[in-house]
């Protein structure tokens, strides 16, 4: 009985604390200074993708090892003095097929896991929300459907937020307000896809005048936005947070500055803020909504 009402006590606390801690959101699918990993795995088809990598890294290290290693061998064992005479044969069949059927275990190996995570990403399943995103030049417009919403998202000193693609005070002081640090220049927009945590989302994907390519690298998703073609990928986020990515298909002159900036809140949150952007006419910056 007294344990029951500890971990109750203890469940209540753990749960009650973010609400006071809620107020900002953090920022985890960003790139870092000197990075060469991945961003933090935030999907469950971003943490199959990494897991995928790590595998093949694995496997590629491995042959290179044994590549290098028959060729060091064979440079010790049959250079001109260690082996003057040369054997002259053309053919060794049991070598060829060894060296035929290896690589194919090896292939199927690597398709039966890869094969998989492909078409996790590819079959889309049935949505909690769907909105669409149009890639234009140079900025993405969202549509949240069967929702009266629609908004477009500009890089905060991208002219269209009256800057001129370079970093100046006047834009230091708007990525600030808007509740970015500097370094996020180049990422941060002035509005952002909302979505709620732990609910499917579906974006359908498309382009209005060339094709541009929808990403989230910590969701691991990245679609073509194609003119004329509506196009779909899907992710879960697992953790509230703040999420970017960037045009990932030259798309012209500033293809370098038309980011994507993804949050992820609170189902209550997401409700509030999408009631009170529909009521609004459009984007309601959502931080407003998180201390409530
Ligand atoms: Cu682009």
């Amino acid at each position: 009985m007294q344990l029951k009402s500890l971990l109750l006590g203890l469940a209540t606390t753990f749960t009650a604390a973010p609400a006071f801690a809620q107020q900002t959101l953090e920022t985890i699918g960003v790139p870092v200074d000197r990075g060469t990993g991945f961003q933090p795995a935030a999907t469950e088809l971003a943490r199959d993708l990494q897991w995928l990598d790590g595998m093949l890294l694995i496997i590629i290290t491995a042959i290179v090892l044994f590549v290098t290693g028959l060729l060091a061998y064979c440079i010790v064992r049959y250079n001109r003095r260690a082996n003057p005479t040369p054997s002259s044969f053309t053919h060794n069949t049991p070598i060829e097929i060894a060296w035929t059927v290896g690589p194919i275990l090896i292939l199927v190996f690597i398709g039966a896991f890869s094969l998989p995570v492909l078409f996790k990403q590819q079959e889309i399943p049935e949505g909690d929300l769907t909105i669409k995103v149009t890639g234009y030049q140079w900025y993405w417009g969202y549509e949240y459907i069967g929702e009266d919403l629609a908004y477009d998202g500009y890089m905060i000193g991208s002219p269209f937020t009256g800057g001129d693609n370079r970093m100046s005070a006047d834009v230091e002081a708007q990525l600030i307000e808007a509740g970015y640090r500097k370094e996020d220049f180049l990422l941060a927009t002035d509005t952002a896809v909302v979505v709620p945590v732990g609910k499917t989302v579906v974006m359908q994907v498309t382009g209005a005048d060339v094709i541009h390519s929808w990403t989230i690298p910590a969701f691991g998703v990245k679609q073509d936005a194609v003119p004329g073609r509506l196009a779909e990928l899907w992710f879960t986020a697992e953790k509230e947070g703040v999420y970017f990515g960037q045009c990932s298909e030259l798309c012209g002159l500033a293809h370098a500055y038309m980011p994507i900036t993804v949050k992820v809140v609170s189902e209550a949150t997401y409700d509030a803020w999408l009631e009170a952007s529909k009521n609004e006419g459009g984007y309601v910056d959502v931080r407003t909504l998180l201390t409530n």
